[in-house]
């Protein structure tokens, strides 16, 4: 399943999960050789949604390699092919025809394939994995690069007439009311004018009914504009939900939202115009045995691991992550920050302002953006996260990145993560800071914390942020899952449990901090190479600064952790149902 909730009752969706023909590209000859048309003979399965690295042999891969299955289709009609994530950069052929390409391995993309023959298709995907200095992320990044498709494909069959997007925006009017937009597009395939039917249901009740008129292959744009009353707003611990559902002539379209506000300003975030603390955590979509390629069931004992260590929030570092995620969020009453991976902690500023990572950043931060925009979840859009911004390219590469969000939103503040606090010239471009520092772990003691806030409160000041709220968005350190013993020795559970309790206190004792998000929720594999110099810190080729390990085992700075967001102190709580 792509989302919690059945999207489309009528349209009729297959999802080509399974297995497809699979062939490395290592040379890069399969373009020239026109593969697209005559896929290698020597091809071997390979699930699909996965990634290519979790199977054995190709655990290190990273390049062009190709995918094909085969569609039947039982009837002539119009096709949508929609890919929900393919890592990287992707090329798409149909019956060896190139519909087109995208790049991003986070967001979906589509084609319309228009009266599509019965029969059997050939579907070819071309993939590249290959992370360069002007990749999303780059090549010089601390999480395990994959490769593969790593979400599902869907084949839909589509009408004459079919919804083409549903957008529903509204402005709170009073506690249980709001003015509410909703905009219809509708695409034409038909090879003449066409009148359909329109009805638009909240929940199960008919809030319009009507009819629209596309003009040949053209679209057509429903805007309705409504108050609604006796709205329950969306709120943490209470996750109040609206369905809304068009059907438009043969077609329908299902999304969910839930009504809230969020605000920063005076220092503070405020839910619903109550003062939030943010207890978050960060969390890679990511397990070492299904890569990026997560199932939906881990993610649901994720969160379960993630609220009961009483957190209220999750930072989606470091790209969008699975519609799946983002619904039991939204279901939970769960925060999110959410962000793309312009990851810069090794970005040479050189390199922030070069047009292609520019364009690609700008692109990813509106796919994500058109995706994910209805998740009450989603508090915040961020668009890096440790670029160089002492620079002015980072400044400037900020201003372009923020007005695009504002741009689309204005509902969301617009936040980063630095990890240049006292040096950092952006400070004042944004409606949230993130701060990401490892006092205790990468430089000096951990009660150097205080210090250091002391004067990055002063910094904003000459910024003119000190209106801004502040996250500690990262902080910790490593702690390699059953080393414990009696000296906090780095890389020992006691040594992390003892640097992140000590951070989280000064944090929580500062008023000028508004929440703190851990780094990080679980181990992550990390690409320690011989040739390389990054991340030699990294014992087992993993990050071990999760507070479970990569299997979800508990460690002592989780359950340190739990006793300071919940408050309670039996660290063996079970919550099970012997009680
Ligand atoms: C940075 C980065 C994280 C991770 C972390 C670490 O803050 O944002 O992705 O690399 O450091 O573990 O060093």
């Amino acid at each position: 399943m792509i989302r919690t909730f059945q999207q489309h009752r009528v349209r009729p969706s297959r999802l080509l999960d399974g297995l497809w023909d699979f062939v490395f590209d290592k040379n890069n000859t399969g373009l020239v050789e026109g593969w697209h048309q005559r896929f290698p003979a020597s091809s071997e399965p390979m699930p699909v949604p996965g990634c290519w690295n979790n199977e054995l042999g190709k655990y290190d891969y990273e390049g062009v390699a190709w995918y094909r299955t085969r569609v039947r289709t039982e009837q002539t009609g119009h096709l949508r092919l929609l890919f929900h994530a393919v890592l990287g950069h992707a090329d798409v052929y149909w019956d060896g025809r190139h519909l087109g390409c995208h790049f991003g391995g986070y967001t979906p993309f589509e084609f319309i394939i228009p009266d599509a023959d019965a029969g059997i298709h050939e579907l070819i995907v071309r993939t590249d994995s290959t992370l360069d200095r002007t990749t999303l992320p780059t090549h010089a990044v601390d999480w395990f690069h994959y490769g593969g498709i790593i979400r599902p494909v869907e084949v839909q069959q589509l009408p004459d007439i079919s919804i083409q997007g549903m957008r529903i925006t509204y402005g709170m009017t009073g506690d249980c009311s709001a003015e509410v937009q909703v905009t219809l597009t509708l695409r034409s395939l038909a090879d003449g004018p066409r009148e359909v039917p329109v009805t638009l249901y909240k929940d199960d009740a008919v809030i319009h009914s009507g009819t629209v008129r596309a003009d040949a292959g053209g679209t057509a744009v429903l805007q309705l504009r409504q108050e609604w009353t006796d709205l329950i707003r969306w709120d943490v611990g209470q996750p109040q939900l609206y369905r809304i559902r068009a059907v438009a002539g043969d077609d329908d379209w299902t999304d969910r939202i839930g009504f809230r506000t969020i605000e920063a300003k005076n220092k503070k975030l405020l839910l619903n115009g109550k003062e939030l603390y943010i207890q978050g955590v960060n969390r890679h979509e990511e397990h070492p045995e299904w890569g990026f390629a997560f199932p939906n069931k881990l993610m649901t004992k994720d969160l379960d691991i993630i609220l009961r260590m009483g957190c209220n929030s999750v930072r989606g570092s470091h790209y969008p992550q699975s519609p799946y995620w983002l619904d039991i969020l939204d279901e939970r009453g769960v925060l999110f920050w959410s962000e793309i991976p312009l990851w810069g902690a090794f970005l040479p500023k050189g390199d922030t302002d070069h047009p292609l990572l520019v364009e690609r950043a700008l692109t990813m931060m509106d796919e994500m953006i058109e995706r994910d925009w209805h998740h009450p979840s989603i508090l915040f859009w961020s668009v890096h996260n440790e670029i160089d911004t002492r620079s002015q390219e980072a400044y400037d590469l900020s201003v372009k990145l923020t007005e695009l969000v504002r741009s689309k939103d204005r509902s969301r503040p617009v936040v980063y993560a630095t990890m240049h606090p006292l040096e950092d010239i952006c400070l004042g471009l944004f409606d949230v800071i993130g701060i990401n520092y490892y006092n205790g772990w990468y430089q000096g003691h951990v009660d150097r914390f205080a210090g250091m806030l002391e004067a990055f409160h002063e910094r904003c000041r000459e910024f003119g942020a000190e209106e801004t709220p502040v996250l500690m968005t990262e902080f910790g350190g490593a702690g390699v899952y059953g080393d414990s013993g009696w000296e906090p020795r780095l890389f020992s559970e006691d040594y992390q449990a003892h640097i992140v309790s000590r951070a989280l206190q000064i944090f929580r004792a500062d008023p000028k901090i508004s929440g703190t998000y851990i780094w990080q929720f679980a181990d992550t594999r990390a690409d320690v190479r011989s040739d390389r110099s990054y991340f030699r810190d990294r014992a087992r080729s993993f990050n071990n600064k999760g507070l479970v390990n990569e299997y979800r085992k508990p460690k002592l700075a989780y359950r340190v952790v739990k006793g300071i967001y919940t408050g309670r102190t039996d660290p063996y709580d079970w919550g099970s149902t012997l009680e």
